[in-house]
Parts: structure tokens; C-alpha cells; sequence
């Protein structure tokens, strides 16, 4: 079962993970350099199942990244409250106001003012994917620019958007975690197939509990989408990751998680073609037989 990647990943950081303090002062075990990859050329969505994954909410925060948007206000509107932390981290130190996360919410939701000066998280990678700014100040939309990549000059190696803008680095809230998007076609020429488009991101930074299951399924709703929009098939979503760590305070829930056995990948199917790659709404994601043992609640380490 392809989830047996993820397990055997937990695994090993488990056993072999090297101990070390992190930024956010939880402490990790680590690795470094690891690699994922799901074949779904035949509509498996790689929903992870051991344990429940909100594949709506990560799908979400894809749609979000698409839309270019950078402030928590928009995904909270979709009520999507997994970037609240860092902004009320700021807001709490900036004011020293002890405000609970839920009246903070509340406050960004009902004061567009409040959600100017409080909800951005600066240049993220909505931006960066869809207005990287250059010296000269001229805004660069890299997913559009690789849609038509595909369209003109799919056997091309130089198929990449990228959210590691060095310059604007010091003002977003996170620097980007899953960081490159790297296209390619295969079966290019064969009259019988559609070519086949898979992705490799590289993500330099991974939270293997929280983060890896949530990012692996908005990626592989990404080549779905971008899949439709140029008319080939999905092949394989590759995932790389850099820092592969554990924190400290989700072992108990790893070790639960790597006890389990996995159920078949749900299958995942675009319900119509949207126009543009700016048109996809939740509700064109139809799942289906998304089988899973039970969540696993853990921290998130800000
Ligand atoms: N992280 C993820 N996936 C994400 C995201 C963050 O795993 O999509 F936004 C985790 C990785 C790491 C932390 O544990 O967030 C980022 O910290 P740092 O910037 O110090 O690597």
C-alpha cells in the first residue's frame, strides 16, 4: 500500500530520528532527505487513512493559495482556522491583550480594519505563486506561466513555481514550507494516450504528523486540477522533504498511527471543467470510498 511510505517514514523517525531543537522550542526527531510518491493515474486520491485526514480543509487551503490571497480573513470565511496561530501569536505579543483564538476569529471575520493590520500573513505563497514581484516592481504570475508551458512546450525541463522569494522572506509569517513545483510530461508523442503530468515538490520543511498528510493530498488535488486544464492525464505526484521531523510532543500519536493498517486510497474526480485554473471550487471535488480509522488530535508547534 503506498501509505506504507508515510508509515515507514514515522517509523524511522521513530527509531532512528535525531534529537534536536527546533525554532519553535519543541524539539524534534529528524531526518534529512526523504521521499514519497503516488501514482494516480487511476484517480486514487492519496488521502491518508490511518488516520481521518480533512481532505476538504486542505483542498481548501490549495484553492486559497490559488486565489493569491494572503490574509487569514479569506480562509476564515471558509471557516479554515489552520494559519490563526501565527497572527494571533504576533497580536498577542504586539498588545500583550491575553485575547482567546475564538475572539480573535470573531474579530477578524467582523472588522475589516482589524483583518488589514492583524490577518496578513504577508507575501505567502499565494502571492509568490501568482504576483512574484521583480526588482523593477513587475508582478510574475508562475502558475499561469506554466499552464501555458504545458499547453506550448510541455517536453520542457524549466516547468517550476517556486515561493522561496529571498527579498520578501523576513515579512511573511512562515517562511514557505512546501517550497517548489516542479511539472513534467510524459508519453508526449504516443497517438493512443493522453500524456501523462506529474509533479515533484520539494517541501524543506516537514511536520510529519500534521503537516506531511495535509500537504501530500492539497498537492495531489494541485495536478489534478492543473492536470484538467491542460488536458492530460494525472501521473504521479512525487513528494521530497528536507528537515523530515517529529515533534516531541506528537510521539504518543505516532506511535498509535504507525500501529494501524491502511484502507485503499478514496478515488478522487473533477465534477466539470472549470474555464481557468482561478474557477475550482470545493464542490468540484468528488470523493469517493474515503475509509479511515479515527483522528489523531496533536499540538501544532507555532
Ligand atoms: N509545516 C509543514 N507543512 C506546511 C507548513 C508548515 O509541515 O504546509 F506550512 C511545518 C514544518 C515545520 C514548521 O515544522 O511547519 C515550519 O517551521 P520552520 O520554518 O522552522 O521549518
Amino acid at each position: 500500500h503506498p501509505e506504507e511510505q508515510y508509515l515507514d517514514i514515522v517509523r524511522h523517525l521513530l527509531e532512528k530520528g535525531d534529537r534536536r531543537i527546533d525554532r519553535t522550542g519543541v524539539g524534534t526527531l529528524s531526518m534529512f532527505g526523504a521521499m514519497m510518491r503516488f501514482d494516480l493515474s487511476a484517480g486514487d486520491f492519496p488521502v491518508f487513512t490511518t488516520k481521518k485526514v480533512f481532505w476538504k480543509t486542505a483542498v481548501k487551503e490549495m484553492l486559497w493559495f490559488l486565489t493569491g490571497q494572503t490574509n487569514i480573513q479569506s480562509l476564515l470565511r471558509e471557516n479554515i482556522r489552520i494559519w490563526t496561530d501565527w497572527p494571533l501569536d504576533k497580536y498577542r505579543k504586539a498588545t500583550g491583550e491575553a485575547i482567546s483564538q475564538e475572539d480573535f476569529e470573531a474579530r477578524i471575520l467582523a472588522d475589516d480594519a482589524f483583518a488589514e493590520t492583524w490577518g496578513d500573513l504577508g507575501p505567502v505563497y499565494g502571492k509568490q505563486w501568482r504576483r512574484w514581484r521583480d526588482a523593477e516592481g513587475r508582478e510574475h504570475d508562475q502558475v499561469a506561466g506554466i499552464i501555458d508551458t504545458l499547453k506550448t512546450n510541455p517536453s520542457s525541463r524549466r516547468m517550476l513555481f517556486h515561493a522561496w522569494n529571498v527579498a520578501e522572506l523576513d515579512q511573511m509569517a512562515l517562511h514557505p514550507c512546501h517550497m517548489t513545483y516542479q511539472f513534467h510530461v510524459a508519453g508526449l508523442g504516443q497517438d493512443d494516450r493522453r500524456p501523462r503530468l506529474s509533479l515533484m515538490v520539494l517541501q524543506r520543511s516537514c511536520d510529519i504528523l500534521l503537516g506531511a498528510p495535509f500537504n501530500i493530498c492539497q498537492q495531489a488535488a494541485l495536478l489534478a486540477m492543473v492536470a484538467q486544464q491542460v488536458d492530460m492525464e494525472p501521473g504521479e505526484l512525487i513528494w521530497a522533504g528536507g528537515d523530515v521531523h517529529l515533534y516531541l510532543n506528537h510521539l504518543e500519536q505516532a506511535r498509535e498511527q504507525v500501529s494501524r493498517r491502511p484502507y485503499p486510497f478514496p478515488k478522487v474526480r473533477l465534477a466539470r471543467k472549470p474555464d481557468s485554473i482561478d474557477a475550482y471550487r470545493i464542490e468540484d471535488f468528488e470523493v469517493s470510498g474515503y475509509v479511515s480509522h479515527d483522528r489523531i488530535d496533536a499540538p501544532v508547534a507555532v
